[in-house]
């Protein structure tokens, strides 16, 4: 749905939907007179809104949001910093991570067995949001969402005119998730973009889709596990149609007489308009990747359609995915999200992850080797950094410091090589 914002800071980067809300970002925090004003304004809109909403209903909840300024400034983190794809997966899908994955797989078989056969969706898919949200955790954040919604709904009011405001929409269903006792105000709780619980449903989405698994009657999204995962799961299925069988994608390797739309690009393609059936892309010689680099027949169960994304050109890993990659797409807008999880899957299942190098000489850090690098820089006494293995701005600061020092290149950025040459 959305990345917890405290949690894994390096990777909430990819919050798609924001990333066109860099020109209209204030550059200041709103001042009170104009949030409340913007309270106001929003109640105006109330008998034009996806649901019902009555205008006192809204001003009795939604008078109570404070602003929060930390919506803003994780706004402009987003839109800041630059991030790596070797870097975001070789975290999010490290080790640890995977093990844990794995005794939630076994620990929840059953729960997991049910949604699967109820949705359609396989378990490593629904762990691995569940993941890559919360890192398994009961919930992600610490904003209160109705002031995240709020909040968000000023900072980035809509058009005038617009037929539909998402922003809007979303500070609506908060309200009415608190009007109608959905959630409990002291729990509500979640990120700076107002996704909560352990699957990170927004408001808006959580009216639409949420369900109740463990049958109480209530779509809890925050206390329980089987309604978080079969929320998600449920989202998967409906709002984006998820092909049971298919797979997300498929490593491949792309020709040699084929490449020259691919090189040198640096930049992300998926070519939506080459959709063919995965037999078609092996008739025109493309051969899937394996373990260690092997080439393999490429094949897919179903046979189905599927285009080719390169996440940074070549060279670097090629794959062809299906409709389900898009399908997680909804769920949070962002390819590098959608590999995330995909790749985390993959490895729940026992595959080997990403195989193909990426086109770097410094691959990045699992979090571990984050957490290493934070207490050495800690003991160098750069004191505003904590060793809790997120490449935060307090690091990156304490990077480009010690990156100088040392006589290395200008940056903010370090991978298995620069740590190696940092610390010795
Ligand atoms: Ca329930």
């Amino acid at each position: 749905m959305v990345h917890r914002f405290l949690l894994l800071l390096s990777v909430a980067f990819f919050f798609a939907p924001l990333a066109h809300a860099q020109s209209s970002l204030v550059a200041q925090p709103l001042p009170p007179e104009q949030f409340a004003a913007c309270v106001k304004g929003l109640a105006g809109h109330t008998g034009s809104a996806g649901r019902p909403l009555k205008r006192d209903d809204f001003l009795r909840i939604a008078s109570t949001a404070k602003y929060d300024d930390r919506v803003r400034q994780s706004m402009l983190v987003q839109t800041g910093e630059p991030t790596f794809w070797w870097d975001d997966i070789a975290a999010t899908t490290d080790e640890q991570r995977v093990a844990e994955g794995r005794e939630v797989l076994a620990r929840e078989a059953e729960l997991l067995a049910k949604i699967e056969q109820r949705f359609g969706v396989p378990r490593e898919i629904v762990v691995g949001i569940y993941g890559i949200e919360t890192n398994y955790g009961p919930a992600a954040g610490r904003i209160p969402v109705l002031d995240a919604a709020v909040s968000l709904a000023c900072l980035r009011p809509c058009s005038p005119g617009a037929a539909t405001c998402g922003s809007r929409e979303r500070a609506y269903a908060a309200v009415r998730l608190l009007r109608d006792n959905k959630v409990k105000p002291e729990s509500f709780v979640g990120s700076w973009a107002a996704a909560f619980g352990r699957t990170q449903f927004v408001p808006d989405s959580y009216e639409q889709l949420a369900v109740d698994m463990d049958g109480d009657g209530l779509a809890d999204v925050i206390g329980s596990l089987p309604d978080a995962l079969a929320s998600a799961a449920n989202h998967l299925r409906r709002r984006g149609g998820w092909i049971a069988g298919a797979p997300v994608y498929i490593e491949v390797k792309v020709p040699a007489g084929q490449q020259r739309e691919f090189t040198p690009t640096g930049k992300s393609i998926r070519l939506t308009d080459r959709a063919m059936k995965v037999s078609e892309w092996a008739a025109m010689g493309w051969q899937a990747v394996g373990a260690g680099g092997a080439s393999l027949p490429l094949q897919a169960a179903g046979d189905p359609v599927v285009v080719p994304f390169l996440p940074v050109g070549l060279p670097g890993p090629a794959f062809l995915v299906s409709r389900n990659f898009n399908t997680i797409f909804r769920y949070n807008n962002s390819d590098r999200y959608v590999m995330e999880v995909a790749v985390l899957a993959n490895k729940l299942a026992g595959g080997p992850g990403i195989v193909t190098p990426w086109p770097t000489d410094d691959p990045g850090l699992s979090r571990a080797e984050v957490k290493e690098l934070q207490a050495w820089l800690m003991q160098r006494g750069h004191a505003l950094v904590t060793a809790d293995g997120v490449m935060g701005r307090n690091t990156r600061d304490a990077i480009e410091a010690e990156r100088a020092r040392k006589g290395l290149p200008a940056g903010r950025r370090v991978g298995q090589r620069t740590m190696r040459l940092l610390m010795q």
